[in-house]
């Protein structure tokens, strides 16, 4: 029925089809004769394109005639991956595009196969990115008027390939051709660097300060637009490119032979937006990062104040028009920045500018591993941004000074929430300046939203009270992550629910559980389960070579490689299991539950043990699948190149998903929400998302297992005192490992000691019994198919919850006080 509204839509196939071949003739200036799947997916893009631009304009006069209150969401990561694919569902004519008699069908191609052409979109590095994703196509979904910020890298996440069995890391240029970024050569701002300070004294005798910069950067805006599901509404990203200030040379330079020096200003200019740093929760401290975190906050500060005074408002009234969320605290200089322009540009009182900037402001935070919040030496920001610094020690004095007056006397309380760091070097903490200049914090799931309450952020909790502190838990768009990637899966569902209106409000979802009996429903279930394992079986072979039955259990881990998700208990556990299929008897051997342990995730170039980690599930594998005792009971596979769309390849054909992070460290976890909504179970800890789930699907429908985070600091203060025996059966597993079952044992001596004589930090060993034991009952829970069928669409039907649809809805009501827009039906 909204299809009616839809002035943009193709009105038949043939509609389609004109467009198609008009941009394949004139657009790309090709013929019908040669062309081939990258000229198809070119036209094909170009044609939905034309629709979207004009839902997209008509979207941002909407808005701005509506003169209603936005949110911007800043974050340094969007980790989009594929837009057609999207953009035609969303549109709703997906099925218009290639259908038979007009359409990609008619003129030869397959459309998967042109889906299939485009590059991914990785400006990102895991979870926190591809949140912002999911976030971006809930809020046009629901009519939000809100805009994201980011950085328009020209290299996304790296590329990975395996090579021997290790990583290998290849740039990623994601932009030689991009249908969907629109340059605005005239949206423009000029960003400075480094400099010195000015004070005077004004005729009132006030201190004003004047900030010269160094260097000048331009900044240019290219807009992205972002469809909402079955509505026309067409929302706006927004990523900044760098570019030299003074045009491509600096002629001056280059007329007086400095020619060198010219390219040389031009390439530090262009540097700033070159390349997505590819860390996953690991904080560096490089000082070309902190350019481009000030470089997007300035220039996307300023089109926002800009946007704000043409509607020639008082500033008071700047946070009723204006909710800015930072996606962690990488855009924590934001806060900075905008009391700069209030008070030395705008000329507002400190008070009066504080005021209106912490009423802007909220800001999440997603991780409490320490080695990832983020610090940044005073030296460094005195050199980079001189004029910022004052205005946080300024920030840090006030906010002390009223530590100091609700707390008289507590030198202890303010030397733990202060601002500074008084290491040598000093440091700034940004997630306190993050905190102090925000009106509320969020973590992402409820555990995590209790730790940083009762650890991290504990301090503050007192100072603040606990009503600054709430908790959104994350959630999925369910376009992409069900009906995108597991198209007949969604449809199954639609001929039980009777329409797709799921999509919209999952929480219909659990009209599905009347069904879970249904003969006729859990057989086309099931079967769509094994087509989806055949077809990522058919990848596996086509690029590893190896071959696996689709009718084995398939157990996957795919994420990032980190030593708290644990992915060395994982293989750990894999290579226990190989040794019990060893020491079986051929009668023996007959009981095993044939499985594939499938891997992909990439580490960061610099994180040596994750690159151990690779390095031994591939000698495993490569052990494992040669081992003519083993057979199909067993195979091992990584997959290269783990991304957005591989995610959707791989996680509508998973049995058994690992989210097995040491508990009390996996903020949330988003993929273990996406693995059970295609119809997967999951073997967890109590950690993150995984608590919610289980409360929504019942424990009965998950594997949990370990330690519970109430019990992590005291057994990591007991193998600090050497109270520390390792589990027998990891001692097995060292010892063929250390025996060069798997190769050069050498190879791996990292991840060993780092269990048997570096406290294990991470609790393997404490977690391995329960890990190996809950495996088995997996085991058995699988051979029983028909159980297992009914704990999938049980579970199903259960995560109506996880839609970010909900969270954006909490996000809007309880941080940024933001309404949809409503759009008037046309016709
Ligand atoms: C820091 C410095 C330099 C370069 C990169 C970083 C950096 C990048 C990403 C630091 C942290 C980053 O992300 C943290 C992250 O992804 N956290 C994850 O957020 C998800 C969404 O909330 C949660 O589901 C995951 O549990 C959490 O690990």
């Amino acid at each position: 029925a909204w299809l009616k509204h839809q002035v943009s839509a193709f009105k038949d196939k043939d509609g389609f089809e004109s467009s198609f071949v008009r941009h394949i003739e004139t657009t790309l200036a090709r013929s019908m004769f040669n062309c081939d799947e990258t000229a198809a997916y070119a036209a094909c893009s170009l044609a939905f394109r034309d629709r979207l631009i004009l839902e997209w304009n008509r979207t941002q006069q909407r808005q701005t005639f509506a003169d209603s209150k936005r949110v911007y969401y800043l974050s340094l990561e969007f980790l989009m991956g594929r837009a057609l694919d999207n953009a035609m569902l969303n549109i709703g004519q997906k099925e218009l595009a290639k259908a038979s008699e007009a359409g990609l069908d008619n003129l030869g191609f397959r459309i998967e196969d042109v889906i299939q052409q485009e590059h991914d979109a990785a400006l990102g590095n895991g979870g926190l990115g591809r949140l912002a994703a999911c976030f971006l196509d809930s809020l046009a979904s629901l009519n939000y008027p809100a805009w994201g910020y980011g950085l328009r890298y020209r290299y996304g996440i790296f590329k990975q390939e395996i090579i021997d069995g290790y990583q290998v890391e290849v740039p990623d240029y994601w932009l030689d051709f991009n249908p969907w970024e629109f340059p605005r050569h005239d949206v423009t701002v000029d960003i400075q660097f480094y400099g010195y300070v000015h004070k005077s004294t004004d005729e009132n005798g006030k201190t004003v300060a004047r900030w010269e910069g160094g260097e000048t950067v331009k900044a240019v805006a290219y807009d992205v637009p972002i469809p909402g599901y079955a509505t026309p509404s067409t929302n706006n990203l927004r990523l900044w490119s760098s570019k030299a200030a003074s045009g491509e040379f600096d002629f001056q330079k280059f007329n007086s032979g400095d020619y060198e020096s010219s390219v040389a200003d031009q390439q530090r200019a262009e540097t700033i937006s070159a390349v997505l740093y590819p860390n996953d929760n690991l904080e560096r401290g490089k000082e070309l990062r902190l350019k481009q975190q000030y470089f997007w906050v300035a220039a996307s500060l300023y089109d926002i104040v800009r946007r704000f005074k043409k509607t020639r408002r008082a500033w008071k009234e700047f946070p009723d028009q204006v909710a800015i969320q930072l996606n962690d605290t990488h855009p924590t200089l934001a806060i900075v920045e905008l009391q700069r322009i209030l008070v030395d540009l705008e000329g507002l009182e400190w008070d009066e500018a504080w005021n209106i900037v912490t009423n802007t402001f909220g800001y999440t935070n997603h991780t409490v591993l320490p080695e990832a919040l983020e610090k940044w030496s005073v030296p460094l920001i005195q050199h980079l941004l001189p004029r910022h610094l004052q205005i946080v020690y300024d920030i840090n004095l006030f906010f002390l000074q009223s530590v100091e007056r609700a707390h008289p006397g507590d030198r202890d309380l303010l030397a733990r929430v202060s601002i500074i760091e008084e290491s040598q070097p000093k440091m700034v903490r940004m997630a306190y300046l993050a905190i102090v200049g925000s009106h509320k914090v969020n973590g992402v799931a409820e555990l995590h939203s209790d730790l940083i309450k009762t650890t991290i952020f504990k301090d503050f909790v007192t100072i603040f009270g606990p009503d600054k502190f709430t908790n959104v838990t994350n959630g999925i768009t369910p376009r992409r992550w069900l009906h995108q990637a597991n198209p007949r899966l969604s449809d199954l569902i639609a001929s039980k629910t009777g329409t797709h209106d799921f999509l919209k409000d999952l929480t219909l979802l659990n009209k599905i559980e009347l069904s879970v009996d249904d003969p006729a429903f859990r057989k086309e279930w099931a079967a769509i389960k094994l087509a989806n394992k055949a077809k990522l079986a058919e990848h596996i072979k086509n690029t590893t070579d190896v071959v696996v039955d689709p009718s084995a259990l398939f157990d996957v881990q795919v994420k990032r490689i980190h030593e708290y998700k644990r992915q060395q208990m994982n293989i750990f556990g894999v290579i226990h299991r190989y040794l019990r299929i060893k020491a079986a008897s051929p009668e023996e051997r007959k009981k095993f539950l044939p499985r594939v342990s499938i891997f992909g995730g990439k580490a960061a170039p610099g994180y040596w043990m994750a690159k151990q980690i690779i390095h031994l599930i591939n000698a495993v594998g490569s052990v494992v699948n040669n081992d003519k005792d083993v057979g199909n009971l067993l195979k091992v596979v990584f997959l290269e190149d783990y991304n957005v769309s591989k995610a959707e390849l791989i996680i509508p054909a998973s049995d058994i998903s690992e989210h097995i992070s040491t508990a009390g460290t996996e903020a949330s976890g988003t993929s273990n929400m996406k693995f059970v909504l295609n119809g997967g179970l999951i073997i967890g800890t109590c950690d993150g998302a995984n608590i919610e789930i289980t409360r929504e699907i019942g424990e009965n429908n998950i594997f949990l297992f370990g330690n519970l985070s109430e019990e992590v600091e005291d057994l990591r203060h007991g193998h600090n005192y050497g109270l520390h025996t390792l589990d027998p059966e990891l001692v097995q597993v060292f010892e063929a490992i250390e025996k060069g079952t798997f190769g050069d044992s050498k190879d791996f001596a990292g991840m060993i000691t780092a269990v048997r004589d570096h406290g294990d930090y991470y609790l393997v060993s404490d977690d391995f019994h329960s890990y190996l034991e809950t495996h088995d009952v997996i085991d058995e829970a699988y051979r029983n198919q028909e159980d297992w069928i009914t704990k999938c669409i049980t579970s199903v039907s259960r995560m109506g919850f996880f839609t970010s649809d909900r969270c954006i809805n909490e996000y809007a009501e309880g941080i940024w006080n933001i309404e949809p827009l409503p759009v008037e039906s046309a016709e």
